[in-house]
């Protein structure tokens, strides 16, 4: 029994949730149809996919021919016409709570891309990333979605120095009101678990590009390969509650330790290495320039905003 999407088990995609009071968590119980597979509706809803990552996953989490399984994608910019009969097509901004409701109606895991993926002023941050995440939520919830993929940021910790060595246990240092953002989709994730059983993997994703772009990305870059990878692994494992994981490629000089994250299964195979030369051929970084000191780089540096 394979999982179009993961190549892995399908039942940890349909789970029935239910509350063991003693040990206060939520377990997790799969139907099964008299064909093997788990019942109910399966269908994976990809938000954000005409931006970069979600064109990259809208391809590759594409589930097999011949199955029954559905990936709804949406965005509020233009999708295209879908792709054929596996595809449903969306258009819906995510502040609008009514349009996000329906988009979760009949929706068994969410893999959340869509937002504001750079530092802007907060109004616009808090329409598309703070709102818009409570309301993924609050659909998640009402229309009983059971695993959530959040891309969240390395920027919830950007304020660390590159000389640190972080897991996912430490204290959230963000860099702006992006970063902001998205330690509040983590705590979203946290609650919507401990409350309603809603089980997360936030991603604190490097720098998902086909290439790093500078020397910082050359410890944060994550290649698509990798990113898909984790994503397949994260709807695919069980019982992950909510767990936090970097997203970085097996780069030389990666900041981030993700042991507590062991149970996705998850081992980066690509490494920046290859671009080493490409990336410091370019002019060097002063030392006092924020890209050669924090985690989240430049990003640490901007805004506020119309002062
Ligand atoms: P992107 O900016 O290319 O794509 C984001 C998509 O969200 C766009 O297609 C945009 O139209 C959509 N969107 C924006 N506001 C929306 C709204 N109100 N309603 C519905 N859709 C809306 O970003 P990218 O690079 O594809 O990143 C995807 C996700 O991963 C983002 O959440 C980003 O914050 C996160 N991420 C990406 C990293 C990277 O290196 N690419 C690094 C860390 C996090
Ligand atoms: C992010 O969170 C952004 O979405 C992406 O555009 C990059 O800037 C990346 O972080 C990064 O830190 O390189």
């Amino acid at each position: 029994m394979t999982n179009p999407w993961a190549g892995e088990s399908i039942g940890a995609l349909y789970p029935l949730c239910e509350l063991n009071s003693e040990l206060n968590v939520y377990s997790m119980a799969f139907s099964t149809n008299s064909d093997g597979l788990t019942a109910g509706p399966r269908r994976l809803l990809l938000t954000g996919a005409a931006g970069g990552l979600g064109r990259v996953l809208r391809e590759r989490l594409a589930p097999a021919a011949g199955t029954d399984r559905l990936l709804r994608v949406s965005d509020i910019a233009d999708l295209g016409a879908p792709r054929g009969p596996h595809e449903e097509v969306v258009r819906c901004d995510l502040a609008d709570k009514q349009a996000v409701d329906a988009l979760l109606d009949g929706c068994d895991a969410v893999v959340h891309l869509g937002g504001i993926s750079v530092e802007r002023p907060f109004e616009e941050i808090i329409e598309a990333n703070i709102r818009g995440t409570f309301n993924l939520y609050e659909g998640a919830r009402r229309h009983g979605v059971r695993r959530v993929v959040f891309a969240s940021s390395n920027h919830v910790i950007g304020f660390y120095k590159q000389t640190e060595r972080l897991d996912a246990a430490v204290l959230r240092r963000p860099d702006g009101y992006y970063g902001l953002s998205k330690s509040f989709g983590e705590d979203l994730a946290q609650f919507y678990f401990d409350r309603h059983g809603i089980e997360t993997v936030s991603l604190r994703i490097g720098s998902s590009f086909p290439e790093p772009a500078n020397r910082r990305m050359m410890s944060t870059w994550l290649s698509f390969d990798d990113l898909t990878a984790l994503v397949e692994q994260s709807l695919s494992t069980p019982d992950v509650g909510h767990t936090v994981v970097y997203g970085a490629s097996a780069n030389r000089d990666v900041w981030w330790d993700n042991h507590a994250a062991a149970h996705l299964g998850w081992t980066p195979r690509d490494t920046s290495e290859i671009f080493r030369d490409k990336v410091e051929a370019q002019p060097p970084v002063a030392p006092n320039d924020p890209n050669a000191i924090y985690q989240g780089g430049a990003f640490t540096a901007q805004g506020p905003f119309g002062d």
